[in-house]
């Protein structure tokens, strides 16, 4: 089938990206998730209205975007740049979704920083894979994720999935994840 007749042809073009400070250079979108963007994540909600108030409501995670066609035979990408730091004992980590359309796979790329990719389905298996610098975690189909920052560094990600993927934050708002990541004594205790 030619792609011309049920869609739109759009040209090639480039990004230029800051692997280091986890910045896509003018991108076009720039979702900011502060702390307070996060009530009703994690284990202890009075650390993370300490948090909102003692430090002013501080950057939790960015996703930089130059959007292509959220239609299927497209890839949408980003960068992922999710701050160090702690709730109580609980690592910083982003809200997690299923995508919309759930047989959607997605391909992480870590480009700096130390973590996991908590993963889990519907059905209750769950995963985590840890991610470092140069390691790619793959997200199968079906499975929700969510970055975790272990590190004292930010934790970055080149993130790519199809265009029609979408995402559903609802159903794991409802569900939260099996296991939680934190840092004791400067361990990771992930329970
Ligand atoms: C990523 C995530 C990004 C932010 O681009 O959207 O890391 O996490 P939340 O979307 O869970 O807030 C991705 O998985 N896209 O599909
Ligand atoms: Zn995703």
């Amino acid at each position: 089938m030619d792609v011309r007749s049920t869609d739109k042809l759009i040209d090639p073009f480039s990004v230029d990206i800051d692997i280091d400070e986890g910045i896509m250079k003018r991108a076009t979108n720039h979702l900011v998730r502060k702390a307070s963007d996060m009530r009703g994540h994690y284990a202890d909600q009075a650390a993370l209205e300490r948090l909102i108030a003692e430090k002013a409501d501080p950057l939790h995670y960015e996703v930089f975007e130059v959007p292509v066609p959220e239609k299927e035979g497209h890839l949408m990408y980003c960068i992922s740049t999710l701050q160090p730091g702690q709730v109580g004992e609980e690592c910083f980590m982003t809200k997690g979704h299923y995508h919309a359309v759930a047989a959607t796979a997605e391909i992480y790329l870590c480009l700096r920083g130390q973590g996991y990719m908590a993963m889990k389905t519907a059905d209750g298996r769950w995963s985590a894979e840890p991610m470092s610098r140069g390691r790619m975690v793959y997200v199968p189909p079906h499975w929700a994720h969510r970055s975790i920052n272990t590190g004292g560094e930010p934790l970055i990600s080149f993130c790519v999935y199809p265009g029609q993927a979408g995402h559903n934050y609802g159903d794991i708002e409802q569900e939260g994840f099996p296991k939680r990541v934190f840092l004791r004594a400067e361990r990771v205790v992930i329970e």
